[in-house]
């Protein structure tokens, strides 16, 4: 395994601006005894490595000549009952930032180093109390910026992603020594003749499936803690800022009588029902001269391309056109919810209309049809639900469920897939039982890189590298 740096590492653990109170974190072999150096009791001694471990105490951060800096509680945790699993120490002073570094240089003058980027976590794992997927999710606690993102990461901190990576890997790995173990011993087995091909196959398709639903996990997981890419498209005049502001709750873009007011694309993260959409408001559509207009177009055109909904805007107060007709040619085939606005005018919107606009998807787009008005918000609560059913069938099941959020471990979930897809292929084929023991040992490898078991150091330092100051 790795072997931890054992030399004391500081660093201020809460933000780097003012605020109440700022936690200098001392982690290492002589934490105790550096801080000790410059921590007086409220009788002016020395006491700090007679304390048990666990306990907090009342004092003063002391200069070299004995004057004080601040007025501090210093907490004492013993190894292995420390976040890093050695002896750390952590100071509480008054939270302004000069503050914060005076203390921290005091740390340093006495015998520190200041720790990198995310080095108290990496202790913690090449300490063994974290596993690659545990630390991971301490960074992605940390940059939660919303619900699903934060219990999801909150679950797999718990160990939720690693112990079903576990599970498998022990699948795997049984049938690998198994299958060695065979190899070893041709005499007493003869892995053909005794039907064993078949039933690894069945086993390699079971895991195959099991590592597919965790692939298929990561699109609802991004959709979660990213929120739906939303493009709200449509003619000029129609609603979509209205729209905008209606979901947001706020006036945030320009709404005007005049056709072509939004010209440049306009984002807002709005959470609704604990759904998040990152949506887009762009400029009308229509065949425009004016210059600064057509780049709007342009770039509608490109937001469409990667959304995950499109909220196609129709006014049924004005007759359907050409320009309807080329917003649809630009959606065609996309998740679509069409918002018949205006409901609260004189409806000019045929039944043919809407079934040509229903053309443009397939069949079960119909009944994403919603009649609304943003001047008295009538079917917004209509497009919520159609929403709900359109990602998550109805249900936000995030409680249970384990959702893999994190980009590296779908692409390593992804290796595995392709590792076993050539187990099987070698068992289809009738090849030598040593084909399916380097496939599936170099699966079993893919897989636990998402744990850390097997990961090379440079990723280690990668990913720790991306952690904030202290942490
Ligand atoms: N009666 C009524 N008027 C609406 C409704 N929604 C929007 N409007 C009005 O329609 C006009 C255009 O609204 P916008 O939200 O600016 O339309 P847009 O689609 O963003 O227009 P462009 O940015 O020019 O493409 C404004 O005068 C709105 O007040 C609605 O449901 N009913
Ligand atoms: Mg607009």
């Amino acid at each position: 395994m790795y072997a931890a740096g054992t030399d004391t590492i500081a660093a201020v653990a809460t933000a780097m601006s003012d605020s109440g109170i700022g936690i200098i974190r001392v982690s290492g072999d002589e934490s105790i005894e550096l801080v000790d150096a410059v921590y007086r009791n409220a009788e002016g001694n020395r006491t700090l490595t007679k304390y048990d471990s666990h306990t907090i105490h009342y004092g003063f951060i002391v200069d070299k000549d004995e004057t004080v800096i601040d007025e501090v509680m210093v907490s004492v945790m013993k190894g292995p009952k420390s976040y890093t699993m050695e002896d750390t120490v952590e100071i509480n002073c008054h939270g302004g930032v000069l503050m914060m570094r005076r203390i921290l240089d005091r740390v340093v003058e006495a015998g520190a180093r200041i720790a990198d980027p995310g080095e108290f976590t990496k202790r913690a794992f090449l300490n063994g109390r974290i596993d690659l997927s545990e630390a991971e999710a301490v960074m992605d606690i940390i940059h939660a910026k919303n619900d699903f993102s934060l219990k999801s990461s909150v679950k797999q901190l718990k160990g939720s992603v690693s112990s079903l990576i576990r599970e498998i890997r022990e699948d795997m790995i049984h049938e690998i020594a198994f299958i060695e173990a065979t190899l070893d011993d041709p005499e007493h087995f003869d892995l053909e003749a005794e039907g064993y091909d078949k039933i690894l196959l069945k086993k390699v398709k079971t895991i195959k499936k099991k590592i597919k639903n965790l692939i298929d996990s990561a699109e609802d997981g991004r959709i979660l803690s990213e929120g739906i890419r939303t493009v709200i498209v449509g003619k000029p005049n129609v609603g979509k800022s209205s729209l905008l502001n209606a979901l947001v709750g706020e006036d945030r873009a320009i709404v005007t009588d005049v056709a072509g007011t939004t010209r440049d694309i306009l984002e807002e993260n709005i959470s609704i029902d604990g759904i998040v959409f990152r949506i887009l408001d762009t400029a009308g559509i229509r065949s425009t001269e004016d210059i600064v207009e057509k780049i709007g177009v342009d770039k509608a055109k490109n937001a469409v391309e990667d959304a995950d909904l499109i909220l196609y805007v129709a006014d049924s107060s004005v007759s359907f056109d050409e320009n309807d007709k080329a917003v649809l040619e630009m959606i065609a085939g996309k998740n679509t919810i069409v918002l018949l606005n205006k409901s609260d005018l004189t409806n000019v919107m045929t039944e043919e209309n809407i079934q040509f606009i229903a053309s443009y998807f397939d069949g079960s787009e119909k009944n994403r049809i919603i009649r609304t008005s943003m001047k008295d918000r009538s079917g917004i609560d209509l497009f919520i639900r159609t929403v709900k059913e359109m990602f998550f069938h109805g249900d936000l099941m995030y409680n249970d469920e384990v959702f893999i959020t994190n980009a590296r471990h779908k692409e390593a979930l992804q290796n595995t897939y392709d590792s076993l897809v050539q187990v099987q292929k070698s068992i289809e084929e009738n090849m030598p039982e040593d084909f399916y023991t380097i496939d599936l040992m170099s699966a079993y490898e893919k897989l636990g890189s998402i744990i850390g078991e097997a990961v090379e150091d440079d990723l280690i330092n990668e990913i720790f590298s991306r952690f904030c100051m202290g942490k």
